[in-house]
């Protein structure tokens, strides 16, 4: 069985359980503690030098590791990958802007406020993730006020890397009723086949 080393808060593993539910594919959880450096011990460093969830261990022992490479894995040859190359081009267009645009501001804000004690969050630094962040949803907004999803031809991957962190914004304390395509996307997403939500840890 597929093994995948997660952590139940974190959005780029949820990527990983969204996706895995989806394609009824069974899972089994090993669940790490990222505050308190449980992916940092020579143990897991053996398995991903990089020291990071989510990581997914195939029967064979083989180790993959980062998200969105994960998710286009998993996704060849199924419903959530066009097969046009432009079209993929467009889900890997979307999932590198998720990790250089959007995630490194509102997962970070997120993770300072609803994780960490909020003394050891500087207001500045804080602000400009937020003002990054915005610029990332208005960037989403500008094609999903008139898309349904984020590349033509229907639901993929991109939405799932990139619903990950916009549907816990809240937690990031970041509002998104300036955003009314992502709002109406965001439930689109939900009623997919298969959806589970962020919290959901029980799979096998
Ligand atoms: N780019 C990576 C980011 C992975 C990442 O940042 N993982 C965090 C949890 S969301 C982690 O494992 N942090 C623990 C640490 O850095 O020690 C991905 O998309 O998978």
């Amino acid at each position: 069985m597929l093994v995948l080393h997660d952590n139940l808060g974190s959005g780029n593993a949820y990527k990983v359980r969204l996706l895995l539910s989806q394609l009824g594919r069974p899972f089994r959880r090993i669940e790490y503690d990222v505050t308190k450096a449980e992916t940092r011990t020579d143990e897991f460093l053996a398995r991903n030098p990089d020291g990071r969830i989510p990581l997914l261990e195939f029967p064979d022992g083989r180790l993959l590791a980062q998200s969105n490479a994960i998710l286009f894995y998993l996704a060849q040859d199924t419903d959530y990958l066009p097969k046009d190359a432009f079209a993929q081009a467009q889900v890997l267009q979307w999932m590198f802007f998720e990790q250089y645009s959007h995630e490194p501001y509102i997962a970070v804000a997120r993770y300072w406020l609803h994780f960490l004690d909020p003394g050891q969050v500087q207001k500045e630094q804080l602000e400009e993730k937020w003002r990054r962040g915005h610029q990332a949803l208005a960037v989403m907004e500008k094609r999903l006020g008139g898309a349904g999803f984020l590349v033509d031809g229907g639901y993929s991957i991109a939405d799932i890397a990139l619903y990950a962190y916009t549907h816990v914004a809240d937690e990031a304390e970041m509002e998104l009723s300036p955003y009314p395509g992502i709002r109406r996307w965001l439930d689109r997403v939900a009623e997919q086949p298969g959806h589970v939500l962020i919290t959901q840890d029980d799979f096998s």
